[in-house]
């Protein structure tokens, strides 16, 4: 370990680096399952998982009340120095965090990481002076950065939107903030950028022109996409899909809505879609169907693990603990090749409840074991191989004949008209099994 690791201040005591102990271990401050050079499928399982801590929910958050800003979780690090101070400060603590968790990534706003300004100007300094502290960190520590993002939603200047704001004053705010937060993910190497249009939407559609809010949400993504050329930032383009909240309706509502809007703006080949578990279900779907409409459609990028309640139904950002889930998601990814520049960020807070730091670890393990276990679980389901000859089975109809025909393209309405005519009735329906198939599922959690 480098020396300057060893000489920074300790903020997490008490809890040493989180180690893999296995099922029968009874530490809570350990691993059961995520074991991250454990091989699975050829590849070891934090290669897979590539597990990613946020600094918005576990620096930033501070358990207020929803109806009222006061604070309920304990955070001794925040308490002395300027505002400057305390996010250099800071900084140390997300480190310390992500090294004894054993996280390899981190993703943020520009806004979580460094004080805002009274002008962009001087936002953009305070930005600059975190930044070199966060780059030198991440020197000493080899974590990198998941994704950067920047934070267009909580200030009242984006009140109405900020890529769709009804004011081109804001808009071009927005396009300045961004160009300042692609400087800095390039500058920390960022394997990605995310956009998620918290406030690109609507309240009511009697005060909006959606037509003229869509073409200004292209514009802007062309804008960026240009830009991230420009200065050869390499790393992955991402939109994050979810239907409401904070504004009633938002235009990347789910994942066919945000596909449909790339491609009719010609935006495809740049930005691929960051898929969150509880915006899927807040756009009543599941987590795996959204990762199958982006898989299907090639644009299959990150995830933000969380889960939702479906008692409450609004964005609760709870940590996944659901082994049914997320043997479900790694089901997909790993159907689609799995993670490559994206990752599996815990986008998740802890209860109101859960007011002391070491609930940060209980957390964070909580979530990367579930998400282990889903991972050797799909393994397992694939190696098995029952459920994918089943469903290739299911479609053995299109493997020749008629139906590869009709997949092929060499017949048409009349020629499937004659065959039908002379049919009679179809004769080949099957059970699709679908209580068998669960069960199945089950054999494997
Ligand atoms: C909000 C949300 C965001 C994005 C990044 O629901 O998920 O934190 O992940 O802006
Ligand atoms: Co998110």
């Amino acid at each position: 370990m480098k020396k300057r690791a060893t000489t920074t201040k300790e903020f997490f005591k008490g809890v040493k680096p989180i180690a893999y102990e296995g099922p029968d271990s009874r530490n809570p401050l350990s691993f059961k399952h995520y074991n991250p050079d454990e091989l699975v499928e050829g590849k070891p399982m934090k290669e897979h998982l590539r597990f990613s801590v946020v600094y918005w929910h576990t620096m930033r958050g501070v358990g207020a009340d929803m109806f009222g800003m006061n604070q309920a979780w304990l955070r001794p690090w925040e308490k002395g120095g300027n505002e400057m101070e305390v996010a250099l400060r800071r900084v140390g603590v997300m480190f310390e965090f992500c090294q004894k968790l054993g996280a390899p990534f981190y993703a943020f706003h520009d806004r979580d990481v460094a004080p805002e300004g009274r002008t962009l100007a001087e936002s953009n300094r305070n930005l600059d002076k975190v930044v070199k502290e966060l780059k030198k960190r991440q020197r000493d520590t080899g974590i990198g950065l998941l994704w950067g993002t920047a934070c267009l939603f909580a200030n009242p200047r984006f009140t109405h939107g900020a890529a769709t704001s009804p004011n081109a004053e804001v808009f071009a705010y927005a396009a300045g903030q961004v160009k300042k937060c692609l400087e800095v993910t390039h500058e920390l190497d960022g394997e990605g950028y995310v956009f998620w249009g918290g406030r690109e939407g609507y309240s009511t559609l009697l005060n909006t022109d959606m037509k003229r809010d869509l073409d200004h949400l292209a514009a802007f993504l062309h804008m960026a996409v240009d830009y991230k050329k420009k200065i050869g930032f390499k790393g992955q383009f991402y939109i994050e899909p979810k239907p409401k909240e904070p504004t009633k309706h938002q235009y990347d509502s789910d994942a066919a809505a945000c596909l449909n809007f790339l491609r009719q703006y010609r935006l495809l080949g740049d930005l691929k879609l960051n898929l969150e578990t509880n915006h899927a279900t807040l756009a009543g779907h599941t987590m795996q169907h959204e990762l199958e409409v982006a898989g299907a459609a090639g644009a299959l990028g990150s995830i933000d693990a969380n889960t939702g309640d479906l008692l409450l139904g609004w964005d609760t950002d709870q940590f996944p603990t659901d082994i049914y889930l997320t043997t479900q998601i790694m089901l997909t990814l790993l159907k689609y090749g799995g993670l490559t520049t994206g990752g599996t960020n815990f986008d998740a807070k802890c209860r109101r409840e859960s007011f002391e730091p070491v609930d940060l670890f209980h957390a964070h393990i909580g979530g990367m074991d579930a998400f282990a276990r889903g991972l050797k679980i799909a393994a397992a389901i694939r190696a098995d191989g029952r459920l994918e000859a089943f469903v290739k089975d299911r479609y053995r109809s299109w493997d020749d004949g008629l139906g590869r025909d009709i997949e092929k393209g060499k017949v048409g309405f009349k020629e499937l008209e004659a065959f039908a005519l002379k049919l009679g009735e179809v004769r080949s329906n099957e059970s699709g099994r679908q209580e068998y198939l669960e069960n199945l599922i089950n054999e494997f959690i």
